[in-house]
């Protein structure tokens, strides 16, 4: 199947050389495309160049930085307009290792696929390497928040290694999804599920950045606390309306 690997950039000049690499050699039929927030580190640049030395790489500069969200959105129109058929996320840090994408994009591929693929570290089999003991208390935190409140049966709703059925994404009015950070990738999990459409997880090894910095920050997880709220209490008062309606 056609298929797109979107990598967000924002100042990843050390590691984006990398992961492109890693990625032409893992997944060589798929394209990639590199979605950059005009990254003040010149990362703009080194894309263009990889570009320029390969057909299969191509970059979408966006005027500044407007997170996460708003570049994966750009990103899935880029690739709908375009035909391919699945589109995959994936960070430019290393930390989703190229070399586990055939494994996401075979299950992707099965005749019984979901419309949803999630490289998941919370699964049997997942792990962390490297990654400080309070990240993965946030990471685990913030799951099991997400499960109990929007009851959506999946154990890493805030990966951002993943493979969507591009039929999928032309169902869902990206235009609307405003989730910036982190919080985009519970957003997506909570769209597809609630339109009906079905998620797996594969389990992955994530490996902790060994170049640049990380742009999580506190406005980002406050973001995800306060909408995962928000769409918890929603979902649960139109639970509570149907079952008051069916007495
Ligand atoms: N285009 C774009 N990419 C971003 C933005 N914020 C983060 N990214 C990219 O998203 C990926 C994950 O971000 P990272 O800082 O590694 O988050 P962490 O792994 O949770 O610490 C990386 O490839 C970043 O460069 C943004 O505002 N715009
Ligand atoms: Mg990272």
């Amino acid at each position: 199947m056609r298929t797109l690997v979107i990598i967000p950039t924002y100042n990843e000049r050390e590691s984006l050389p990398g992961a492109l690499e890693r990625t032409r050699q893992a997944v060589p039929d798929a394209d990639v495309l590199v979605a950059d927030d005009n990254s003040p580190d010149g990362t703009g640049a080194v894309a263009d160049a990889a570009a320029a030395r390969d057909d299969q790489v191509h970059v979408l500069h966006r005027p500044g930085k407007q997170g996460l969200g708003r570049a994966y959105v750009a990103g899935f129109q880029w690739a709908l307009e375009r035909g391919y058929e699945l589109v995959v996320e994936m960070d430019a840090d290393g930390s989703h290792r190229p070399e586990q994408l055939p494994d996401l994009l075979a299950r992707a591929q099965r005749p019984d696929a979901p419309e949803l693929v999630i490289g998941s570290r919370w699964v049997p089999g997942g792990a962390v390497v490297n990654w400080p003991r309070h990240r993965e208390l946030l990471s685990r935190g913030a799951n099991t928040y997400v499960r109990l409140a929007l009851g959506l049966p999946v154990r890493d709703a805030t990966a951002g290694f993943r493979v969507f059925r591009a039929d999928v994404l032309a169902a869902l009015p990206l235009e609307e999804i405003e989730s910036q950070g982190y919080c985009f990738q519970v957003d997506m999990t909570w769209r597809v599920h609630r339109a009906g459409g079905r998620v797996a997880e594969v389990p992955i090894s994530f490996v902790e950045r060994a170049e640049g910095v990380s742009k999580m920050s506190r406005s980002i997880i406050t973001e995800a606390l306060v909408r995962t709220t928000v769409w918890g209490l929603s979902h649960r008062t139109r639970q509570l309306a149907g079952l008051l309606g069916r007495r």
